[in-house]
């Protein structure tokens, strides 16, 4: 059982493409198992039945916590791009959370700030190294942003429940987001706040190392 592919259409299913398989998600995203698994097996992409134990699986051994099973129902945690709004748990979340987007986008996040885009939520990392690995997926020139969640929910801005590495917001203006330039240990770390971010160094007239030369004693290369 390749149990990779079917994470993947599993996810595929609960974020993107419910009505492909004929399933309809409650207001939290959840669907009966049964009724996923009667959908994925009538699709015959794998060697075997697929049974609620090899959801099981998945979410036991997957790196990351996609998929949740309660009772009956299973759920994606997040990723969603559905028309239907899914309700997410509002909560407080640690004072910085890290976001991996590419240099390319810096521009238009200084503009409008962090959007879902064709999410339902803006996704955000308990970890500079989630954040990372999240950012390479785009395979572009990195950034990885800092957002200070405490400033922002002092105004507002209301954060959301993934997982225990993913949270969740809505738009996350660029005041409170801060690109950074990470060394080797926590402590070594020089955060830019966004708006103050030289248009020069994302756009490609300075490389990172140019602008760390340019300020030997405050940035540090990662
Ligand atoms: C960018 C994966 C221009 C944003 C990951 C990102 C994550 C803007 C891209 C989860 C922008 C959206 C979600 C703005 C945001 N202008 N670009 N104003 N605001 N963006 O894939 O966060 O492995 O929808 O920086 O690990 O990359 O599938 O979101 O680059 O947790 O489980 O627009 O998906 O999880 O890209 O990834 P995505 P994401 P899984």
């Amino acid at each position: 059982m390749k149990l990779n592919e079917l994470s993947k259409e599993i996810s595929y299913a609960l974020r993107h493409a419910p009505h492909e398989y004929e399933l309809e998600l409650d207001e939290e995203g959840f669907v009966l198992i049964d009724q996923l698994l009667h959908a994925i097996n009538e699709g015959g992409n794998y060697d075997r039945t697929v049974t609620k134990a090899d959801l099981e699986e998945i979410i036991r051994t997957s790196e990351k916590k996609r998929h949740e099973i309660v009772g009956d129902k299973i759920r994606a945690l997040y990723g969603h791009s559905v028309p239907q709004f899914i309700k997410k748990e509002e909560g407080v979340p640690p004072k910085v959370l890290y976001h991996g987007t590419t240099k390319e986008a810096l521009g238009s996040i200084k503009k409008n700030g962090l959007v879902p885009m064709q999410r339902q939520y803006v996704h955000l990392s308990v970890d500079r190294e989630m954040a990372d690995s999240v950012a390479r997926r785009k395979k572009k020139d990195i950034a990885i942003l800092q957002v200070d969640t405490e400033a922002a929910q002092k105004n507002g801005i209301k954060f959301y429940v993934g997982n225990d590495k993913v949270w969740l917001a809505d738009n996350i203006p660029s005041k409170y987001i801060g690109v950074g330039f990470f060394g080797p240990t926590p402590t070594d770390c020089h955060i830019i706040q966004l708006d103050d971010y030289p248009t020069s160094a994302y756009a490609g007239v300075w490389t990172v190392e140019e602008f760390i030369k340019k300020f030997p004693d405050k940035y540090k290369k990662v």
